[in-house]
């Protein structure tokens, strides 16, 4: 359902707005393009920017929710712009974070999957914003994995954060907090502008947690929604026909992969409270980190509906119906949290009204997100719902309000226009384009399509990694890793809900061909070489570029186990060798050579190194359970020679490095061996040709 697509809701909006008397402005509500006074370009206004993760725009009424009222945030709507058709270039969390500081898609800023670590040596708006005299702060989520750097001051939570009593990490170390992470970011925010230097501009960047899984609301929210159901997506049953074969094994389906304590907030029973899986432990955790208080506030907001939950234990759709009900309420709830943040900040810019006159509001999120939408939670593919991002902005007297903008704009565009308002000339390596003229209503040539590349493959939730071009009218999506080799086709006119690809419709033969070229120039355009595997190899995964240097090959692996098999043949005793190196900021994972016998590749043993934790390791076929592993003595920088020698008459495999020394068995099926390759984990890892002996 495309609720965030229905017709414009400012009149309906501007009406409200003007009976509660909260908007003083001169408001316009279906205002073609005005002219700002002044122009904005150099005007050095203070910066505020509200972030959320994982808010989708289908969730917020200002952009035609049938779900929940945001009343805060329409404000800053109403006021001031609404970007219509606002995208991500990789709907993730890092990922999106790592774009909007750099204006840079992925594979550019190298921040490609959640877990890869922020290069912060880059230029940044916040960097560049700081050197021309700007006070720039940061509060809340960061999840870059690096320190922040270009900010002032920074007080952000470790990597996902909690919800309840959270840890934050300053400059002078930890600390913890009482209360909800929403209410405590917006807190910190506040606590900031109060004590700046009021001579200077600012860049404050407001980062909430919420409304990311699990969705623990506040107090104060825990009894929205109580006494209804709300209404569900007309795709809550999908059947995922039409499309590729890896939308129904994708682990993200509210039927199947929501947990009952951990996602839901149903406490176990005593028998389940046995057998927890290991999500359903973190919520016992979660629990334990509550006051008694907060303890008792949320028991008693869910008891009732818990226990007619166990009673009525209901199957089929109607669980179905009501794991939707529990999720989409506790998501919406901490969406209410993250717009009562939005209130504060603007009730905080009314009482400073000579602060607000020179202050830009931004409210944006990091992508869209399925609300059960075809029966999934989460985000990661192409579909609008993720796609999305929401981004709404306000400066009365500057920017001229209650206006819509169209055209396609995507995170890639936050920097630069931050800066062209700053006055700082745009790094011409910058991926995006200032906002500036759409901002001030300009009638300029902009963007026909916009460009994306998700990577995550098979890691949580197991979505293909894929990349793709959506223009305001098609969407074409290439899930290039050689297991899928997959397009899907969408035209959003007819098909607003994503339910049928046309890819192999002869009536859009012409369409996709001309996509096809589009999705190639952009490519080119943005200097994207990454999701191109060397057809030389003849079975790859979760391997997202390989390149031949320094006499050996790159293989940068964005999953676990990505790996790449050529074929070859070796029988009797073979001795393979090869030095390996990891490239990666933090050598997180390893390097391994993989083996393979007869035709079934998906059958392999490996024998490598695990840089993180210097150790020699061999395993396989059947995955780890057949793990050796042995510590090595390395500097975690010098170039590892290993040599894997298979005897298929003994069946073993004996892989030595660094005077150690790990044997493997081998099945007795085992006559030959047809494929040898390279495999890396999570890392960029540097392999010199395989020598066979
Ligand atoms: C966690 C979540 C996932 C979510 C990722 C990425 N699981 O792993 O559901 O997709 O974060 O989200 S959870 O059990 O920890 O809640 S992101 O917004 O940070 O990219
Ligand atoms: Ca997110």
């Amino acid at each position: 359902m495309h609720s965030c697509c229905a017709p414009r809701p400012y009149l309906a909006l501007v009406k409200r707005y003007a009976v509660k008397g909260l908007l003083l402005v001169c408001v316009l509500a279906t205002v073609p393009a005005l002219r700002a006074q002044e122009p904005l370009a150099g005007s050095r206004p203070n910066i505020l920017f509200v972030f959320s993760d994982d808010h989708a725009c289908h969730a917020i009424s200002a952009y035609g929710s049938r779900l929940n009222q945001t009343p805060a945030i329409d404000r800053i709507a109403v006021g001031g712009v609404l970007f219509r058709s606002n995208f991500c270039g990789n709907a993730l969390c890092g990922p999106s974070r790592a774009t909007i500081l750099t204006g840079l898609h992925s594979h550019a800023n190298g921040f490609c999957r959640n877990g890869n670590v922020f290069d912060s040596s880059q230029a940044t708006f916040p960097k560049l914003l700081q050197q021309v005299g700007y006070q720039t702060a940061l509060v809340g989520k960061w999840h870059l994995e690096s320190e922040p750097v270009g900010f002032d001051h920074w007080m952000v939570f470790p990597d996902q954060g909690q919800y309840y009593n959270p840890e934050f990490l300053t400059k002078q170390g930890r600390v913890q907090k009482a209360g909800h992470a929403t209410d405590l970011t917006t807190a910190l925010a506040i606590e900031w502008l109060e004590q700046r230097d009021p001579n200077k501009p600012f860049v404050l960047m407001c980062q909430h947690k919420a409304p990311h899984r699990n969705w623990l609301p506040a107090e104060p929210d825990l009894g929205l929604f109580r006494d209804r159901d709300l209404p569900e997506p007309a795709t809550l049953f999908d059947d995922y026909r039409g499309r590729i074969a890896a939308r129904a094994s994708t682990e993200m389906e509210i039927a199947r992969h929501l947990t009952l304590h951990y996602d839901l907030m149903v406490p176990p029973t005593a028998a389940e409270a046995g057998q927890l899986g290991e999500l359903d432990r973190a919520w016992s955790q979660q629990r334990a980190r509550m006051t008694a208080a907060q303890r008792t506030a949320w028991d008693a907001a869910f008891a009732a509906e818990d226990d007619a939950f166990r009673r009525e234990n209901p199957q089929g759709k109607e669980r179905v119906r009501w794991m939707y009900q529990r999720y989409i309420k506790n998501y919406l709830r901490c969406v209410a949290g993250v717009d009562r943040s939005v209130g504060a900040l603007l009730a905080w810019l009314d009482a400073h009204p000579e602060v607000k006159a020179n202050t830009l509001v931004v409210y944006a999120s990091d992508q869209g997100f399925f609300l059960g939408d075809h029966g999934y939670y989460d985000k990661r593919w192409m579909d609008d719902e993720c796609l999305r991002m929401p981004l709404v902005m306000q400066w009365p007297g500057h920017i001229a309000g209650g206006r819509e903008i169209a055209q396609l704009t995507q995170n890639i565009d936050f920097a630069p226009t931050f800066l062209e308002l700053a006055g700082v000339p745009l790094p011409a390596t910058m991926h995006g384009k200032s906002l500036v003229p759409l901002l001030e209503g300009r009638d300029v040539a902009w963007r026909d399509a916009v460009y994306y590349h998700y990577y995550e493959s098979q890691a949580t939730h197991r979505v293909p990694a894929m990349y793709g071009v959506r223009t305001d009218r098609y969407k074409l999506v290439h899930y290039y890793e050689p297991q899928w080799h997959a397009y899907e086709l969408f035209d959003l006119q007819k098909d607003p809900d994503e339910l049928r690809s046309v890819a192999d419709d002869a009536a859009y033969k012409d369409v996709r061909a001309q996509l096809t070229k589009r999705l190639q120039a952009l490519r080119q355009e943005y200097g994207d070489d990454t999701g191109t595997i060397d057809p030389a190899f003849s079975l790859t995964a979760g391997i997202t570029r390989m390149v031949a240097a320094d006499g050996g090959v790159r293989v940068w692996a964005n999953a676990q186990g990505g790996y790449m098999l050529k074929p070859l043949t070796g029988e009797g005793a073979t001795t393979f060798s090869t030095s390996m190196r990891s490239l990666a900021a933090r050598p997180l994972r390893n390097g391994f050579v993989v083996l393979a016998a007869g035709d079934n590749r998906a059958e392999f043993v490996r024998a490598g190194i695990e840089f993180g934790a210097k150790k020699l390791v061999v395993s396989g076929p059947a995955g780890s359970k057949s793990r050796r592993d042995i510590a090595i003595e390395w500097d975690g920088k010098a170039a590892i020679e290993l040599v894997v020698t298979v005897n298929l008459a003994a069946h073993t495999l004996v892989a030595t490095a660094q005077g150690q020394r790990v044997e493997l068995e081998l099945p007795t099926t085992w006559q030959s061996v047809t494929a040898c390759g390279f495999g890396a984990s999570n890392t960029e890892t540097w392999f010199q040709d395989l020598v066979v002996r």
